[in-house]
């Protein structure tokens, strides 16, 4: 873990602190030989005494991740009253995100305003509005029990502890609430953020040239307590400008239905609004094999109006979110694509907002929750079907509302095995490993060319990071 380290800048106030500790030193020598220098000394230990004993009079951000590669940087973090919700800012060498952290108590985590900077932009694009959990549904197999594991109530989210993170560049950080016009700090930290290498970005290996580009990624976690079951609930934001949202079912199995198969289904919203506008469209990616398996055609089918939606494992299907105007450099439309992350299976039930895998739905006024009556979904427990199946009304979609919204089921089927039990004991009540599903948001056509530098073809020495070609392509 780093410890939180807070870089001071040469700032007009840390320069004059430097030239006065300067002066102090010199001048302690020379101390009763000049009346000068003892009238400078005094002026500099008041100025001192003054500025280190006020409280941090602005906004100043704090580097909680110095790593090569990789740095992440916690905004307005000094002080106690705090001017604004908790963002992080990631710091790769071609790529940069922002975005917000909220503890939404019933539903857990929730991250704000999510913007990246890479390829061709030289300022933060907006990508998603909020993102995050509306349900855990839990039904085991038997219906002996059917659960909605963000029924329970607020303040579900479990303290975070250093020993949680590896041992170098990780951090925790507090959530903050909104308390009489300033922003204050949890007492303690539910957050956690690391970043991890995740491998090979790309490389090439060409006879006398072999290059490679390793990334890292960051990786946002914190704990929704259900229980027995613990749900790690993660946000990963990857230098190639995706997204990974996953949940992750731990703790124990249920008291006395130990045994019991299981699916836990994580239900997820994801408000786009790609480059803050409204004239976003969604469309279906789709890969169809002739009748004889020879010939694939590929397809984006548009999606007019407000519509559910299922994976095609067999058609690589997938939702596109895409700006109907702003294109790249080469004439195609800049947009975010939807893909399963590692799915094992797909959990469809009777509760209706179950039988989808995905749903499309304007974001209408209220409907993200913080409306009143089932509107109100984000602070007071309702079923989803009696919110999610009142949003999908057929609406034109992108045609009204601010934005488009993304729910998403990803399920995780549960069979205990003799993993669950403790040693010595076959009743499966042991610590159970995390059971993930999840999905993730992808670029489509949203960078120029390959947004992690590097040579501009296999077996070429140049360098896309050179200045001369970020020039070359930046608009
Ligand atoms: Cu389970």
């Amino acid at each position: 873990m780093n410890l939180p380290t807070t870089p001071l800048p040469p700032t007009p106030l840390t320069f004059s602190l430097s030239v006065c500790a300067a002066t102090i030193v010199v001048a302690a020598w020379r101390l009763g030989r000049r009346r000068s220098a003892r009238f400078l000394l005094v002026g500099c230990t008041a100025l001192a005494i003054f500025f280190l004993t006020i409280p941090s009079a602005g906004a100043a951000d704090v580097m909680i991740i110095n790593g090569a590669g990789c740095q992440v940087t916690e905004e307005d973090a000094i002080g106690i009253f705090l001017h604004q919700d908790l963002y992080l800012r990631v710091d790769y060498p071609n790529t940069h995100w922002r975005f917000g952290l909220r503890n939404m108590g019933m539903k857990g985590p929730q991250a704000l305003d999510i913007s990246i900077q890479g390829a061709q932009y030289t300022s933060p694009q907006y990508i998603i509005k909020r993102a995050g959990m509306a349900e855990m549904f839990v039904p085991y197999d038997d219906r002996s029990e059917t659960y909605y594991d963000m029924s329970f109530g607020n303040n579900r989210m479990d303290q975070m502890d250093p020993a949680d993170l590896p041992a170098t560049n990780a951090a925790l950080v507090s959530f903050r609430t909104l308390q009489s016009g300033h922003y204050v700090r949890d007492s303690v930290p539910k957050v956690a953020v690391e970043c991890r290498d995740e491998g090979v970005g790309w490389l090439c290996k060409e006879p006398g040239n072999h290059v490679r580009r390793r990334i890292q990624e960051v990786v946002v976690w914190a704990v929704f307590d259900a229980y027995n079951y613990d749900y790690i609930i993660e946000y990963t934001f990857h230098e190639d400008g995706r997204i990974t949202f996953r949940s992750g079912a731990t703790g124990y199995n249920l008291p006395g239905a130990t045994s019991k198969p299981h699916v836990h289904n994580g239900f997820w919203r994801v408000s786009t609004k790609l480059l803050g506008r409204d004239d976003n469209e969604a469309l279906e990616f789709v890969h169809v094999e002739d009748a004889s398996g020879y010939i694939a055609t590929d397809s984006l089918l548009p999606i007019p109006n407000e519509e559910t939606a299922d994976w095609n494992p067999l058609q690589f299907s997938s939702l596109l979110v895409q700006s109907q105007t702003q294109t790249d450099d080469y004439g195609h439309l800049v947009g975010y694509q939807f893909y399963p992350y590692n799915r094992q299976g797909t959990g469809h039930f009777q509760e209706t907002f179950t039988q989808h895998d995905q749903d499309l739905t304007n974001d209408n006024a209220g409907e993200d929750g913080t409306g009143s009556g089932i509107n109100n979904w984000l602070y007071s427990w309702y079923n989803p079907n009696s919110y999610l199946l009142s949003y999908l009304n057929g609406q034109s979609l992108g045609g009204t509302g601010d934005g488009i919204v993304l729910w998403y089921v990803g399920s995780a089927h549960h069979e205990p095995t003799d993993a669950d039990n403790q040693m010595g004991s076959g009743s499966r009540t042991g610590i159970t490993l995390v059971h993930w599903s999840g999905f993730e948001m992808v670029p489509h056509n949203f960078f120029d060319y390959n947004p992690l530098g590097g040579p501009s073809r296999c077996g070429s020495g140049e360098d896309l990071n050179d200045t001369k070609f970020l020039g070359m392509h930046q608009h």
